[in-house]
């Protein structure tokens, strides 16, 4: 018996013909499409992988795009954001959202989410996620946030091996 009755080139060929049959119209699989239940609500749709050391913007509104690893990410006051993290490394990592890291806390000592420039929002510190796992976080944010903000991971090495990326909220 074959290991692998279906090779690769054969998977192809399926999808091509899928493609041309007009199966395969949206650019992300439907489970990662989240902005159907949203439409015209004006919600920010992003996806954002992270690994060994890095975020990296993977969808913005169920597009893919090609960023950079650690490149800015933009988002905007005032607008409802669905943020979905995931961990496509192969050891744990957090997300935190701040500015002016505490590296012995292992906290920002201005969370995005607090109240003015408290080091925690009323119990939010962030995500911590599992190789493979994921989240979504539902959020707003308050006007008086524009700025630049940062996002890291803070688990032990990793802020210090280069795992954060600047958050510009506009
Ligand atoms: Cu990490």
């Amino acid at each position: 018996m074959r290991k692998n009755p279906i090779t690769r080139r054969e998977l192809l060929k399926a999808a091509g013909a899928a493609a041309l049959g007009g199966v395969l119209l949206t650019t992300a699989p439907p489970t990662r499409r989240r902005a159907w239940a949203h439409e015209g609500e004006g919600i920010m749709d992003l996806e954002i992988h992270m690994g060994e050391m890095y975020f990296q913007v993977h969808s913005i509104n169920g597009e893919e795009v090609e960023a950079e690893k650690n490149a800015p990410i933009t988002i905007h006051a005032g607008q409802r954001h669905l943020i979905r993290f995931e961990n496509v490394g192969a050891v744990e990592h957090e997300v935190h959202f701040g500015r002016d890291p505490d590296l012995e806390a292992r906290l920002y000592k201005e969370n995005l989410f607090g109240e003015h420039g408290e080091k925690g929002a009323p119990g939010f510190l962030g995500l911590h996620l599992l190789p493979g796992e994921s989240a979504t976080l539902h959020i707003w944010i308050p006007e008086d946030r524009r700025g630049e903000w940062e996002i890291a991971c803070f688990m032990p090495g990793h802020y210090e091996a280069g795992q954060r990326a600047p958050l510009i909220i506009q």
